[in-house]
Order: structure tokens, then sequence, then C-alpha cells
């Protein structure tokens, strides 16, 4: 067994605490404004050294914003009541051509994002949530390796929001409009126009279709808004749903499948009390942006706290973190078996024995559990003490043809020699007086500036992430998946005051469950993390963000060119 969290991942609790507390600290300054006994000031921004920024001056005391309900008290809830939904596959509509090749013809798709009412838990009146195919996660793609398919991304969302738009943040300024949506497929090697660019947004009544060639190996991906200045609002209104890529090479391996391979999408929310979404908000009601968002509630593909009637034998739960801004570290009892066999962009080269599982949102893992000696037990599988989804192992004996290979697949890792660059690029915060965080950018460098990353197609380049912040970001980039070479402890004051690069600890290789392929890879706080990245695919314009979607919302998030080769 492995335990494969290193200590600073932990700073991403404390410091979450810490903002936790700072802004129901400044909730209730808000309220105690409301009723005249303090006169409450916003902070005012404090971005030094950042080009493009400008100190926000002293603005008026903001009016009451207190919730109309107290948020939903998860504990008021009956506990695996609910059997866990599993996604419906997407079922293609008919065969076309992709545009401007008259063959081979491909599955098209049609899928609508529109505003729709779910049942989260038994004990709760339905909620509104914005759905791609009418649930929440929305329909599973199932698809082919190399076998291409065009979808067609119809918005049918209402024209006004119903979550709390900050018209401060970059893209979203008073007058753009609230029902904007635009498609990402999160990991997909797709051409550029297909990405879904957040400024490449549709209006209610339009449609987009967008072509995914496929050309990739196996893995779980995801599709999710990408809209600018509002895909935190977007994502956690439930725009989201799983693409999954198959291949002969991972056919060939057996491992268990069909009924007995279960997708498993974690996200956290909080309720009103009358069990509607509820998005936290600053004290501030111009500017409601708040820097992360820790929600009460657990959801598993849609339900609250769900249960799995499973029989005793191995399974396959591909999980993805669809979280805002919450890292899970999924656990089971000791003696329940558990590995991984795969990462974001697909398989390890060999199982992964694992006592613990740290996803950050947007991270997916493909673990194999064994529930063969568990007959007549129920198993919870939690994050720290977060109970997330309860496993009914049945008594009955049953046939498990499936197998868990010592090996999944050679795996070659690249040279760093293979790199023709080495890009240093800083993770960067700035904070109020009282340590509220007022923004987040990459590299000092607004949405808005030219672009300054423009790897050539075809090139391989290594980009060193200099975390000087106090949280871990995943760092995502588009089009392209990477080998994560190494992480190292640096002494960020000297960083920041000489401009010089002092390490305070040896390098750490990356965990044996990061040594297959990524899309996304957690730079931890005060750390350089380096990634080595064979920029392949295609040539044109893409983004690169941390996938804190309050961060990227708030210019955590650059334009890159692949330049043609
Ligand atoms: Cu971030």
């Amino acid at each position: 067994m492995l335990s494969f969290f290193a200590a600073h991942d932990l700073n991403v609790t404390t410091s979450s605490t810490r903002r936790r507390f700072l802004r129901l600290s400044a909730a209730a300054a808000a309220a105690a404004a409301a009723g005249g006994t303090i006169a409450h000031r916003s902070f005012a921004h404090t971005m030094a050294g950042v080009p493009g920024a400008k100190a926000g001056g002293p603005v008026p005391a903001p009016e009451a914003r207190a919730p109309a309900f107290p948020n939903l008290d998860p504990n008021t809830l009956a506990r695996f009541v609910d059997p866990l939904p599993l996604p419906a596959v997407a079922q293609a509509a008919e065969r076309r051509a992709i545009p401007g090749k008259p063959a081979p013809r491909v599955p098209y798709y049609r899928v609508a994002a529109r505003a729709i009412t779910s049942k989260l838990h038994r004990d709760l009146p339905p909620t509104t949530l914005w759905s791609y195919g009418g649930t929440v996660p929305g329909p599973m793609f199932e698809t082919q390796s190399g076998e291409g398919l065009l979808i067609e991304w119809a918005n049918e969302l209402p024209s006004r929001h119903f979550l709390p738009i900050d018209h401060t943040l970059h893209g979203a300024e008073e007058g753009v409009p609230e029902g904007r949506s635009v498609v990402h497929l999160h990991g997909g090697k797709a051409p550029p126009e297909s990405d879904g660019y957040p400024e490449d947004w549709t209006l209610p009544g339009q449609s987009r279709t967008y072509h995914y060639p496929n050309e990739q190996a196996a893995a779980l991906l995801w599709y999710h808004d990408h809209a600018m200045g509002i895909n935190r609002l977007n994502i956690y209104a439930g725009l989201f749903g799983l693409h999954v890529i198959r291949d002969g090479h991972e056919r060939a391996l057996r491992l268990p499948a069909g009924k007995y391979e279960i997708p498993l999408v974690i996200c956290d929310r909080d309720l009103s009390a009358d069990g509607q979404l509820s998005y936290p908000v600053s004290a501030d009601p111009a500017r409601p942006w708040v820097p992360e968002v820790f929600g009460e509630l657990h959801l598993v593909n849609g339900k609250i706290r769900p249960f799995l009637d499973v029989e005793p034998r191995k399974y396959r739960l591909r999980v993805l973190n669809a979280a805002n801004g919450r890292f899970y570290r999924l656990s089971v009892p000791p003696g329940v078996m558990v590995h991984q066999i795969g990462t974001d962009q697909g398989l390890l080269p060999a199982p992964v024995a694992v006592a613990h599982v740290l996803l950050a949102p947007a991270e997916r893992a493909d673990l194999v559990i064994d529930f063969t000696p568990h007959k007549g037990s129920r198993i919870v599988l939690s994050s720290d003490s977060f109970e997330l989804l309860q496993f009914r192992v049945s008594e009955a004996a049953a046939a498990d043809p499936s197998e868990l290979p010592s090996s999944l697949g050679a795996l070659a890792r690249i040279e760093e020699s293979a790199a023709v660059q080495t890009r240093r690029l800083t993770l960067d915060e700035s904070q109020s007086p009282v340590a509220e965080s007022t923004g987040m950018l990459l590299n000092k460098t607004r949405w808005h500036m030219p672009v300054t990353e423009s790897p050539r197609l075809g090139s391989t380049e290594i980009w060193e992430l200099v975390n000087l912040t106090d949280d871990t970001h995943p760092i995502h980039l588009h089009l392209v998946r990477f080998q994560i070479l190494d992480r190292r402890r640096f002494d960020a004051f000297q960083y920041m005051t000489a401009g010089t690069l002092r390490y305070l600890g040896p390098m750490m290789a990356p965990d044996a469950n990061e040594m297959g392929w990524k899309d996304t890879v957690r730079v931890n706080a005060k750390t350089v993390t380096r990634i080595i990245v064979p920029f392949v695919g295609y040539a044109g314009r893409y983004v690169w963000h941390c996938h804190v979607l309050e961060h990227e919302d708030n210019e955590m998030m650059r334009p890159y060119d692949v330049l043609p080769a």
C-alpha cells in the first residue's frame, strides 16, 4: 500500500479553511453593515508588481446580500437512500460528413444545453439545474479511438443567469449576454475551431457543430462549459458530462467491463433550505466573486450520498473530480483492495495499490476495486470525513472472468533531452491586507495581454511551473497530454524579492499513480513542478489555465498558440 500524497498537498486544506473563515467573516460583516452597526469597507486590491493591475479605490458600503434561506445542513438528509444513477449513453442521430470532407461519414449527435429540474436526494424538492441533454451529468459519449464524431452543441439556455455573475471579471462585463455557453472537451485532441475557445460562445437559440477526431489513446475525457467569465457558474449549474474513448489495447486487457465498469462523477454543492443551488458570494455585491467554493453536500452522478448494489467481484471505477475547487482524497476502509490503473489520459504502465487517491478538480482516476472477499458488506467510499457513496455487496457468489494484469502496457518516459525549450512560468496570487485573495495570474499576465507561449507543432517543451502562492493549483493545457518530470520546493520569498530560484529540497519524482499521461497537474504551493509536453495535434490558438474554476474565471487563464511546423 502506498500513501502517495505529499505533506505539502495539505496546504490545500489549510488555506481553504483560512479562506472559508474569512469569507464567513465577510458575510457576517455585511449583514452587520445592513443593520447599520458596522460600516463595511471593501478591501483595496493589492496587485503590486502585476502589469496592468489597477488598485481598487474605496467603494460604497454594500447592501445586505444575506441568502434568502440558510444553506441546507447535510446532516438533516438521510444517508444512502438513493440508488447511484448511471449516465445514459449518448445516441447518434445519424451519420454525417465532416465539413470539408465528403468521406467518411461519422456519427453525428445533437446535445442541447437547457434548464431542467432534478431531484438530488429522495427527501428534497426538485432543484433547478442547467444540463446537457436533460440530465446532470449529461449523456456519456462512448467512442472509439481513431473514429471521429460530430456533436452539435445547441444552446437552449435561458437568457438570464440564475447564479451571481461578477461583472468586474474579464469577459463578464455588464451587457455581455448572460446565457452564453461554449463546450470544451477536456483532454480531447481537437482542432482549434472545435476546442471551445472561451470567447467563442453561442447565444441561446444558436448552436455550433464540433468535430472530435478522437485520434488519441483510450481515456476518460469530460466535456464542460468554458464560457468566458462565467465558466464557474455554468459548471456549478450542471453543464458537464463524460466522454469515454476505447481502444483495442485496453479491450485486450480483460479489465472489468460492461455493468462492472462504473463512472463516478463527484462534485460538491451548497443548497438553500428549499433545495435550490446556492453559490457563495463575497460581502461586496458589486464584486460577488469568491476565490474558492467548497460545498457542504457531495454528489456522485448527480445524487447526494447514493448507494450502489454490487456483486462480490472486481469492478472498474472511472472517477472524475468535477468540483469547482474542492480536492477529493478518496479512500475506502482498510482491507478493501484498490488499485489505480489509469490517470487523466489513459492507463498506467502497471497497477498501483493505493490507500488514498488525491484528485484535484478535473483530474481523473481509473481504479479497480475488489469486492470478492466482502460478501454481504457495506463499504463506504469517503473523502476524509465526507461520505460519498455506499457499496452494498451482495451475499451470492459471483463469477469474475475479469483480470487485473500485472502489466498494463509499455509507457515510455520522455527524455528531457527531447525538449527544444524550457519555459519558466509563475503562478501568482494577490491578496488584500487581511489575506483575502483578490486574484490569481499565470506568469503575472492577464488574459487580454498578447500571447507569450507559442510552441511549434511537433516540438517538445518543458514547462517549469513556479508556484509562488499558498495553494495547490491544478494546471491544465488544452490540446496536449504531458508527463510530470518532478517537483521541488523552493524559496518563494527569495524568488519574489531577488528573482533567483533557490531550491529548498531534493527533486521529488511524481507519485507512482502519476506516472502515466496527464492533462492536468497539481502544482503544489511554493513548489516548482516540471512537465514535459509534446505539442502534437493541430496548429492554432488554445488556452492553458488553472482548473480551480474561480481562479480560471478571474485571470488565471492564458491563450497560447501552437505555431505551424
Ligand atoms: Cu488556481
